[in-house]
């Protein structure tokens, strides 16, 4: 069952799925973590507001790993929402119209939090835009109302709290939230495309220690918010 030697090169499993990410983004929560509303725009004829139309897509579950660039990985996670393929297909290119040279498409959280995807890596069809986990609505620790779930691709690429997707024809006017060498426009898990410049094998090491301070962190700052937010209803 556990068997690590299926595991992807240099991840370990946990048992908790930790609110994460990277620490600047922390203390910051989605204003709306209710309405689903996503912003299209970028290299498009009509830039256009998707709200309720999502909800005319067909509906998917998947249980999917979750590999987190710093070497933690969840097993088993249990998703619910809507093919990014079909959102593409079905709403994007009739309604926004995308230039037919469109390669990549960047995302947008309510956090300010921002991530670019090639186009072709985001058709796959285990690639969802989620609006569920365990059957529940999406909470706000894992990225409410909605978030990309891509389990071929490292974390930092399964954007959380999405309000904007500007699809582009290069993805050479966009800056990543992170530094460039924590980037890599494809991350993909099997190929341990951590970030750029630096090897897979050199990140896991600077990154594995990073672990349990930004786990502390996360929490910490969920806690406080909750509470905070308590209080004012
Ligand atoms: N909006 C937003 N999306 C984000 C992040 C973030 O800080 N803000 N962090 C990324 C990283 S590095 C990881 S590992 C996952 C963590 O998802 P989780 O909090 O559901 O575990 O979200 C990714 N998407
Ligand atoms: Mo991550």
């Amino acid at each position: 069952m556990n068997d690590t030697d299926s595991l992807p090169p240099g991840q370990h499993e946990i048992e908790d799925m930790p609110r994460f990410g990277l620490t600047k983004f922390a203390s910051r929560f989605p204003n709306s973590p209710e309405e689903i509303a996503i912003e299209v725009g970028g290299d498009v004829r009509n830039a256009v507001r998707l709200t309720t139309e999502l909800a005319d897509l067909e509906r998917v579950d998947q249980v999917s790993d979750f590999h987190c660039v710093t070497t933690w990985t969840k097993r088993n996670m249990r998703w619910s929402g809507f093919r990014f393929a079909d959102f593409y297909k079905q709403l994007v290119i009739s309604q926004a119209q995308p230039d037919p040279e469109v390669r990549c498409a960047v995302f947008r959280g309510q956090d300010g939090y921002r991530v670019g995807m090639q186009l072709e890596d985001l058709l796959a069809s285990n690639v969802l835009l989620v609006d569920r986990l365990d059957g529940q609505v999406l909470p706000v620790a894992h990225g409410a109302p909605l978030r990309l779930v891509a389990p071929a691709h490292y974390g930092y690429k399964n954007a959380k709290h999405i309000m904007r997707i500007d699809f582009l024809r290069s993805e050479r006017s966009y800056r990543p939230a992170a530094f460039k060498f924590m980037d890599h426009p494809r991350a993909r898990v099997e190929f341990e495309e951590r970030g750029s410049f630096f090897p897979g094998w050199l990140l896991r090491r600077l990154y594995r220690p990073l672990i349990e301070p930004t786990k502390r962190k996360f929490e910490r700052a969920l806690e406080k918010h909750l509470a905070t937010s308590k209080s004012r209803q």
